[in-house]
This record gives C-alpha cells, sequence and structure tokens, in this order.
C-alpha cells in the first residue's frame, strides 16, 4: 500500500502561513488561562489611563458610539494554528487613543481584562491601525469564549496578546511583562520572525 504521507500531515505550504504555523480551516480554537466570564453589558466598560491627558472610559453604549472600523484577515496562535479570512468588527484603538491623548512619554500600554489577564504591546503596535477593540465577528457578537462582549485584537502578533474580555488599556513609559510574558512567552510575538519565547 503507497503512504499518502501529504494527507496526514499538515499543510504548511501555504505562503499567508508564517513559518511554523498551520491553517485550521474551519475550527476556532478556545484558549483561556481563565474561567469563562459572563460580563453584562449593562455595566461592561473600557477604559484608558496611565500616561494620558485624558483618562477615557467608554461604556457599550459610548463605543457604539464611535466610528466603527473592521479587520479583515488571519490570525495566528503561538501555539501554531492561523486562521484566515476572519472578518471582525469593532473600534480602532487609535479612535480611542485620540480622546485619551497620550503623553509624549508614553511608549508601552499593558492591555488588561475584566478577568484580570494582562499582556504588554509598544504603544506602536496597537496605534497606525494595527489594533481594535472587537466585537463582531463575521458579523454576529463575538462569542463570549472567544473574549465576547468585545476583545483587544492584534492580529499582526501572535493571539496572546489580543486580550479576551479586555477591560482597557494602561499607557506607561517603560516595558513591563503581561501574564504569558512574565512565564516565559517573547515580549513582542512577532509570527513572521517566530518570537515565540524569550530569546527567540
Ligand atoms: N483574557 C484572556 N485573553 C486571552 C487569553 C486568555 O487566556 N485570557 N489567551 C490568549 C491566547 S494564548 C490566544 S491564542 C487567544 C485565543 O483566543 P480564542 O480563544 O478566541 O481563539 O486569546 C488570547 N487572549
Ligand atoms: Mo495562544
Amino acid at each position: 500500500m503507497p503512504v499518502t504521507r501529504g494527507f496526514t500531515r499538515r499543510d504548511r505550504s501555504d505562503p499567508r502561513l508564517p513559518p511554523g504555523q498551520y491553517n485550521t480551516g474551519d475550527g476556532w480554537p478556545v484558549l483561556s488561562y481563565e474561567p469563562t466570564p459572563r460580563l453584562d453589558t449593562a455595566t461592561w466598560t473600557f477604559t484608558i489611563d496611565g500616561l494620558v491627558e485624558r483618562t477615557q472610559t467608554w461604556s457599550w453604549a459610548d463605543l457604539h458610539k464611535m466610528p466603527p472600523s473592521t479587520y479583515q484577515g488571519a490570525i495566528h496562535c503561538v501555539t501554531t494554528w492561523s486562521k484566515f479570512d476572519m472578518t471582525f468588527d469593532g473600534v480602532s484603538v487609535d479612535t480611542l487613543l485620540d480622546l485619551a491623548s497620550p503623553r509624549p512619554e508614553a511608549t508601552f500600554v499593558m492591555a488588561r481584562s475584566h478577568t484580570g489577564y494582562t499582556t504588554n504591546l509598544s504603544l506602536s503596535d496597537v496605534t497606525g491601525g494595527k489594533a481594535w477593540v472587537a466585537w463582531a465577528i463575521d458579523g454576529k457578537p463575538l462569542p463570549v469564549e472567544h473574549g465576547g462582549p468585545a476583545r483587544l485584537l492584534v492580529p499582526h502578533l501572535y493571539f496572546w496578546k489580543s486580550a479576551k474580555w479586555v477591560s482597557g488599556l494602561t499607557l506607561m513609559d517603560h516595558d513591563e511583562p503581561g501574564l504569558w510574558e512574565r512565564s516565559g512567552y517573547h515580549d513582542r510575538g512577532d509570527p513572521w520572525l517566530e518570537q515565540r519565547y524569550q530569546g527567540d
């Protein structure tokens, strides 16, 4: 019997795949460190604080009054799955930061979740049309296991930077590791440079 290895092995030939990634296809794996919280949009808030001129807090309704923005493309998890042709709706982090007005010394942000999850990013990785607070996928509300009602979306970095159940961003004048970064994950996490773990 001929062995058809190609059918059992994961296809890594798609040029849209960063090194070491495979296409997970139609499924969307759920990866959560903490139990899934049930957040009520009636009391939900998103806050930008730290080194800003004006600390800003948006309610669910306030956030939906902001000009909407869509991301269409891929996401890449450090556990090696990538998923293509995702359509997320939300608001650009640029739009929110404009209102808070970062101080000149702000260079990093800590993203926070309502659950206590944290992840660090440079300010330049969440500005310039590269990051969103996203509440819908393919036109439907973001499922709670995927971070609903809203999650951070930073698709050019590994997906652990995209904090589910996001509660806000704190602007800082220095870098500080978040939850996974303290446990050995790479500080920045660029999938094209395969920055999975510290030292990569
Ligand atoms: N609050 C929170 N956000 C999180 C995580 C988490 O454990 N808690 N895991 C991260 C990781 S490692 C990945 S791959 C993605 C998974 O998102 P998904 O479950 O929607 O696929 O969420 C990221 N954001
Ligand atoms: Mo991940």
